[in-house]
């Protein structure tokens, strides 16, 4: 496939109306033929279908076969001429979902036949304008062998069922909203259901069924009673109901990422649905709850809703992390929640905006949009909101909301679009706002002091000023803190006069800016105030310069002070569980990289002697927390002191009783903690006790693929010299399933991500990395695209390594011919 660059400036409608999408699926034992008839009316006499790797069997326009001049088809679609200006274009032609490894199209997983659309997949389905802003209703018959495939499921609702010759039966469902092809599923496999029903506002019955393998069919409640929360939470929060009879979730193993929000049929990664109290870790919970949740808001936010065009995924994504959020924090609380969301924000997007991949919430170009659906997009995009939201008011924002959802509905919409609606509810122009969307990188606030003022100035990549909600409040020694005050910045530098020679101004509370903030205030003002203050957010905030200091500037080696210091914040938060586990827990190497040169073995070097030298400096406290015991409920207490035991243990395993009380906590009947000690056991040296850990666990879970995905991850830390010999151990002897993005996420994104002694130090790495892009740009492009950005900041990287990655870059750009993973490869071979 030629890779083409889409640009955003390019985009025109589509030639014609598509009325109708009349489908029907043959689903045989080897083959499924795939009919469909598009009734349409255009004024071109011409039309181009977007279609790919289909092989096209029948074509008629108007029941009549179309001679050869008439149309044209090739590795992209399919060309239409002299159409008459209304009428129908059937087509027929043949898929192989059981070879289909891409997870693109339709594709089998176990005993599943399952789609996966977004964002360009239904073109491997039949021929279609894939574009989002074609939007059209649907009806779907499927004929499928009932033994094979008892569960048949499509978007809508079932209309008719047929019972066949032959044990086949044929359903018809009709889906009344009109919808683009993104969001079109089926489902064909031998599954189980549970059901439950909500009601509606306006009192009507929805029947909400989860599908999964009958194994797995004891995991499923926790999701089922999230979805409900969630749809009562979207009617009380934001007045949004749901709009058909059913609700169907389908769990596949085999799935590239978190879930997909097909009307009215969500298809989920097992990882993100399935969950009981023996299987899954508080983590596990949190990210099933917001995921649920997530998929579900999209019905209005993307589905009712829906975009113009790829480039402005962050209208329903951006949008629809907001709502997660704003669900979770209510859920979940704010501080846990909102802490939990910075630390993504700053491992993902800040990284992302220091490196190769660096781009604006709403991209200009792309190769393949697939490689768009990016922390950028998604994380910045709802950060951007809430800097909206700041802008023009809690209440104010929430008519917007409400509005635009009602004047777009049924409708693809634009950036443009949702910002009128601000711009019309508060009669204001909001063009201010737009470098928010469209300029590229991470905006820092620098504040300088001197002996009368305090400065804050912003400064972007693009140099673009930007406008910004600055919460900011003055510590003075003798005084205290003064009242949090809100300054809207919207020029380069905000000058203030300090009230006091001593004083010094902290800014940023409750994170409004989505911004790095680099205050030069002195090291023993900022221990004061991670000591003293009370927002939350501050604190983790000022913390994380802590952990740069400790690992940068003092090269993991701590003094009398430090230990002082680590005594009372273990004292000062102790009350706090949730914030302290936060507060404990390390910055990783590429938050660290990004804002200064370190290598990655001096990285875990250094931070494997802190963590060592802090482990026995806390070492009574450590152990208290290990010694209380812990209830398995899942509410906010006791997940916060089960992050707290967590973390705890990721330090006390590196004193000499460590590992025996690892092997303890192993027995204790709680995944979280069993999780936690995979994780600690990673942190460190290998030795005979933490082994036998690792092999006891994989013995108790081979046969578990969720169960396994932790492992790996672990397995792929601990090692590092023979690293690369184990993973061979694991693929050839299939302990891992290299079709399931999970497990492959899991074992080889953790090593080539994280594994930096690795990466840096080992000979081969960087040949083993070249070996399995190329295999997986082949069989998974999604996961060899994944697999390419592990390595986006490269350009931190030493000059010598940057040559070596350089080599395998130009020889994979030779051979690969798979555009997402060529246009990541291109990407980071530019940055070095
Ligand atoms: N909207 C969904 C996107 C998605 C996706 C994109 C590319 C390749 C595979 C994919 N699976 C799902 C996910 C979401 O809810 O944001
Ligand atoms: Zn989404």
């Amino acid at each position: 496939m030629m890779k083409k660059t889409v640009f955003l400036k390019d985009y025109k409608p589509y030639a014609a109306e598509i009325h109708s999408c009349q489908m029907f699926f043959e689903i045989l034992s080897e083959v499924v033929f795939v009919t469909t008839t598009l009734k349409y009316s255009t004024q071109d006499s011409s039309l181009f279908l977007d279609g790919e790797k289909l092989e096209l069997l029948e074509l008629f326009i108007n029941d009549d076969n179309v001679s050869p001049e008439n149309y044209s088809y090739d590795e992209s679609g399919l060309r239409l001429e002299s159409l008459p200006p209304t009428g129908s274009i059937t087509t027929r032609v043949r898929l192989d979902p059981w070879s289909n490894k891409q997870l693109l199209g339709l594709y089998q997983s176990e005993s599943l036949l399952v789609t996966q659309c977004e964002a360009e997949g239904f073109r491997r389905i039949t021929f279609f304008p894939d574009r989002p802003d074609v939007l059209t209703k649907f009806q779907v018959t499927i004929k499928a062998n009932s033994s094979t495939y008892p569960t048949v499921l499509c978007n809508g609702h079932e209309y008719e069922v047929l019972a066949l010759e032959n044990g086949f039966i044929q359903k018809t469902f009709i889906d009344p909203i009109v919808k683009p092809c993104y969001l079109f599923a089926l489902v064909a496999g031998d599954l189980e259901q549970v059901q439950s029903t909500f009601t509606t506002t306006s009192n009507r019955k929805v029947d909400i069924f989860l599908h999964t393998q009958k194994k797995n069919i004891d995991k499923t409640d926790f999701a089922l009673d999230a979805l409900v929360k969630a749809m009562r939470w979207d009617e009380e929060v934001w007045g949004l109901e749901y709009d058909l009879d059913v609700y169907h979730i389908v769990a596949t193993d085999h799935f590239n990422m978190g879930a997909m929000e097909n009307k009215g049929l969500n298809v989920f990664n097992s990882q993100y649905v399935l969950g009981s109290k023996h299987s899954a870790t508080d983590r596990d919970y949190k990210n099933i709850m917001a995921i649920i949740a997530h998929e579900y808001f999209h019905n209005w936010t993307g589905n009712r809703v829906t975009l113009r065009d790829w480039f402005q995924l962050s209208l329903k994504e951006g949008l629809t992390v907001f709502r997660e959020q704003q669900f979770m924090e209510d859920l979940v609380g704010v501080a846990q929640s909102r802490i939990d969301d910075l630390r993504r924000l700053q491992i993902t997007q800040f990284t992302e905006d220091n490196s190769a991949l660096c781009h604006p919430v709403r991209p200009q170009s792309y190769d393949a949009i697939d490689n768009f659906y990016t922390a950028t997009v998604y994380e910045k995009g709802a950060e951007v909101i809430r800097v909206l939201r700041h802008l023009v008011g809690k209440n104010q924002f929430n008519l917007a909301v409400r509005k635009y959802l009602s004047d777009f509905d049924g409708k693809a919409a634009t950036i443009e679009d949702w910002i009128a609606v601000f711009e019309e509810i508060t009669s204001q122009s909001l063009q201010h706002f737009m470098p928010w969307y469209d300029e590229a990188g991470l905006l820092t606030l620098k504040v300088k002091h001197s002996d009368t003022q305090a400065c804050v100035e912003q400064s972007h990549p693009s140099e673009k000023t930007f406008l910004l909600p600055l919460k900011y409040q003055w510590f003075c020694p003798s005084k205290g803190f003064s009242q949090v005050e809100l300054h809207w910045l919207s020029s380069k530098e905000f000058i203030l006069s300090k009230p006091t020679p001593q004083s010094f101004l902290l800014i940023n509370h409750q994170f409004t800016c989505p911004c790095q903030v680099l205050n030069d205030l002195s090291s023993f003002d900022r221990d004061k105030v991670i000591l003293s203050h009370d927002d939350e957010l501050l604190v983790w905030q000022l913390m994380q310069d802590k952990w740069f200091e400790w690992i940068v500037k003092k090269e993991g080696q701590l003094n009398a002070y430090d230990g002082e210091f680590f005594h009372d914040l273990l004292a000062k938060h102790k009350a706090n569980p949730s914030l302290l586990a936060a507060l404990l827990t390390m910055p990783d190497f590429e938050e660290v990289v990004i804002k200064s040169p370190i290598g990655g073995v001096e990285f875990s070097a250094r931070t494997g002697q802190l963590r060592y030298e802090l482990a026995h400096i806390g070492q009574q406290f450590f152990k208290s927390i290990l010694a209380q015991s812990i209830g398995k409920d899942f509410n906010a207490e006791l997940m916060a002191q089960r992050a707290l035991f967590s973390t705890s243990l990721s330090y006390f395993i590196m004193t000499s009783q460590g590992p025996q009380v690892a092997m303890e906590v192993m027995q204790m009947d709680s995944m979280t903690l069993k999780v936690a000690c995979l994780e600690a056991i990673a942190l460190k040296d290998r030795d005979l006790i933490c082994d036998k850990i690792l092999e006891t666990y994989f013995n108790n879970y081979q046969h578990d693929t969720l169960a396994l995905i932790p492992y790996f991850k672990a397995v792929a830390l601990y090692r590092y010299s023979d690293a690369r010999e184990y993973v061979e151990v694991i693929i050839t002897h299939k302990l891992l399933d290299i079709d399931s993005p999970n497990h492959v996420n899991a074992l080889l994104g953790t090593l080539f991500r994280q594994n930096h002694r690795y990466v840096h130090s080992h000979r081969d790495s960087l040949k083993d990395w070249e070996y399995w892009v190329e295999f997986f740009a082949k069989r998974n492009s999604h996961l060899g695209s994944r697999l390419v950005t592990a390595f986006k900041l490269a350009n931190h990287w030493p000059c010598d390594r940057k040559e070596v990655l350089l080599r395998h870059i130009n020889d994979l750009l030779n051979r690969v011919e798979c555009p997402q993973v060529q246009e990541n490869l291109q990407r980071i071979q530019k940055s070095l």
